[in-house]
């Protein structure tokens, strides 16, 4: 059994209505128990260019999940259950109805088609704080104590 931390992000449509619909539907895959979820967080759309308020806000939250997947099993089970909610991909960081990305998973460090921990979780708040939300004493594989990260990035 693995603990692995998985973010959730929907910037198109009923937002909150879909990341619970997607939670109910994780939780019911074989081989995964979703332990907990955050409360979500409105954000304002990163674009590769930077914040962008042009673009629809995004909702963003965290889940606490165990499962006795493998990794890239796990996020073939995040794909399906984003294609489910209506996910397309044309741009990178386009607006989306869901995106379900693996943060960690167990103190697993990969760098192929699977890239964990994820490259950019540790310096987001609204994966940090709402993992910290959800677990004070977080640890980020290879970079310390989430709580540590999350006043990094907000000092
Ligand atoms: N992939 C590899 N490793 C992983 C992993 N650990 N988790 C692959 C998820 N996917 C992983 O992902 C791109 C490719 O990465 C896929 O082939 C997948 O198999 P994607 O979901 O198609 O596209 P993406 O999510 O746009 O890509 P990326 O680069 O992971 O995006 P980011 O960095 O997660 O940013 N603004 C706000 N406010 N809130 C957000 O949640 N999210 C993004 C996406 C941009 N702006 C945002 C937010
Ligand atoms: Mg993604």
């Amino acid at each position: 059994m693995t603990r692995a931390v998985v973010a959730m992000g929907a910037n198109l449509g009923d937002r909150a209505a879909t990341i619970a619909a997607a939670m109910a539907q994780l939780g019911k895959t074989d081989g995964v128990t979703v332990v907990a979820v955050s409360s979500l967080v409105e954000t304002v759309a990163i674009r590769p260019d930077g914040p962008d308020d042009s673009h629809p806000n995004y909702l963003n939250g965290v889940a606490l999940v165990d499962t006795t997947l493998s990794a890239p099993g796990l996020l073939a089970v995040l794909h399906d259950i984003e294609n489910d909610f209506g996910r397309t991909r044309t741009e990178r960081w386009g607006d989306r109805t869901l995106d379900l990305d693996l943060i960690v998973f167990g103190d697993l460090v990969e760098d192929g088609n699977l890239v964990v921990p994820h490259p950019r979780a540790h310096e987001r708040t609204f994966v940090l704080g709402p993992w910290l939300e959800l677990d004070p004493d977080a640890v980020f594989p290879g970079r310390g104590l989430v709580r540590d990260l999350l006043e990094a990035v907000t000092s």
